[in-house]
C-alpha cells in the first residue's frame, strides 16, 4: 500500500503555515507502548489551527533579532537559585545527544543526553558548530521559557497534549503511526527516525542523523509535517502519567495539578544541579510509536532541560475560525 493510499486525503488547506484539525473525541494514549502513555483514554478537544512545521532556525532567529530575546540554554544559572552548587558548573549549557561507545542500559538517557557547555541554539552541538547549514531545520535547545517567549510574540500558542497528539494522528484513530501501521510503507522512511543500534549506532538509513529540514518528510492526513521523529516538540501540559489525567479529559491543561513537577525538580536537584537549570516540566511529544524506528527513548521525561526540543504554535482559542 502506498502513502497515497494509507494516509486519508482530509488535510486541507494552508493559511499562514497553519492548517485546520478538526475537533472530535479520540482515543488518546496507548495500552501497548510506553507505561506512561497508559491507560488509552477518550479525550475531546475542540478544532483549532496548527502549524504545519515546528519552527525553523530561519524562523527562531528572526524573533531574536526583533526581540533580543536570549535563551534559557545562553542564560548562566544563577548562584541564589543553586544553593552549594559548584560554580564551575554554574555555566550557560544545554543537552547534547553523544553516542556512548559501546552498549548502555537504556534505562538512563544521561547514558546519551551530556550537558555541554556552550551547547545552545545557535551551536546545537556545542562550540565550535553553526547552524549556518540549517536555517530549515528546527530549532532545538530551547526551554519552556523561550518557547513561551516566542508563541507570545507570535500571537500564538503551544498546544496542549490532547491537541498535539490529535494532530499527530492525521485522522488515522488508533494507527500504529501516524501515517498508518506499517512502518516503511513500500520501503519509504516517512519520518526522520534512529536507524541501528540505539544508541550507539545511528546508520541514518532514512537520510540523515541528528535533525532533518522541517518538513522533508510525507505530511500526515491533516497536512502536518515531523509528528513523528526529527525532534521533541513542546506541549502545554505539566507532566504526569496519563493514569492521572485519564479522568481529565477537558481539563484546560493549565488547571492541572503540578505536584510531579515538584518531585522531578528534587530529584534533578539532589542529582545534578546543573541539570536542572531550566527544567520546566511540561510534557513533550513527537517521538511515540515508532516501533524499531524510534528516534530516542524515552520519549518524554519529567525533566526537560532544552535539547532536541522545538516548538510548535497553534492558534490562540477564538482567533480564527474553521475554514
Ligand atoms: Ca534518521
Amino acid at each position: 500500500m502506498g502513502a497515497s493510499e494509507t494516509i486519508p486525503a482530509v488535510g486541507g488547506m494552508v493559511v499562514d503555515g497553519m492548517v485546520w484539525v478538526p475537533g472530535g473525541t479520540f482515543v488518546m494514549g496507548s495500552d501497548r507502548h510506553y507505561p506512561e502513555e497508559a491507560p488509552a483514554h477518550p479525550v475531546t478537544v475542540g478544532g483549532f489551527w496548527i502549524d504545519t512545521c515546528p519552527v525553523t532556525n530561519a524562523e527562531f532567529a528572526r524573533f531574536v533579532r526583533k526581540t533580543r530575546h536570549v535563551t534559557v540554554g545562553e542564560t548562566a544559572p544563577d548562584p541564589a537559585d543553586y544553593p552549594g552548587a559548584r560554580p564551575d558548573l554554574l555555566v550557560p549549557f544545554s543537552a547534547v545527544f553523544i553516542a556512548p561507545r559501546h552498549r548502555v542500559s537504556l534505562a538512563n538517557p544521561d547514558n546519551w543526553w551530556t550537558p555541554v557547555a556552550g551547547a545552545d541554539w545557535r551551536h546545537p552541538q556545542g562550540p565550535g558548530s553553526s547552524i549556518r547549514s540549517k536555517p530549515d531545520h528546527p530549532v532545538v535547545h530551547v526551554a519552556w521559557a523561550d518557547v513561551a517567549a516566542y508563541a507570545s510574540w507570535a500571537g500564538k500558542e503551544i498546544p496542549t497534549e490532547a491537541e498535539w497528539e490529535l494532530a499527530a494522528r492525521g485522522g488515522l484513530d488508533g494507527a500504529e503511526f501516524a501515517w498508518g501501521d506499517e512502518l516503511t510503507p513500500d520501503g519509504q522512511w516517512m519520518a526522520n527516525t534512529w536507524q541501528g543500534e540505539f544508541p550507539v549506532s545511528d546508520t541514518g538509513e532514512d537520510g540523515y542523523r541528528g535533525t532533518s529540514p522541517a518538513g522533508a518528510y510525507p505530511a500526515n492526513g491533516y497536512g502536518l509535517s515531523d509528528m513523528i521523529g526529527n525532534v521533541w516538540e513542546w506541549t502545554a501540559d505539566w507532566y504526569e502519567g496519563h493514569a492521572a489525567t485519564a479522568h481529565a479529559c477537558c481539563t484546560p491543561a493549565r488547571e492541572r495539578r503540578r505536584g510531579n513537577d515538584l518531585d522531578s525538580r528534587t530529584a534533578w536537584v539532589s542529582a545534578t544541579p546543573a541539570m536542572f537549570i531550566s527544567s520546566p516540566s511540561r510534557l513533550r511529544r513527537g517521538s511515540t510509536r515508532h516501533g524499531d524506528g524510534e528516534w530516542d527513548q524515552p520519549p518524554r521525561r519529567r525533566n526537560t532541560q532544552p535539547h532536541d526540543l522545538c516548538i510548535r504554535t497553534r492558534s490562540p482559542r477564538g482567533t480564527r475560525r474553521r475554514p
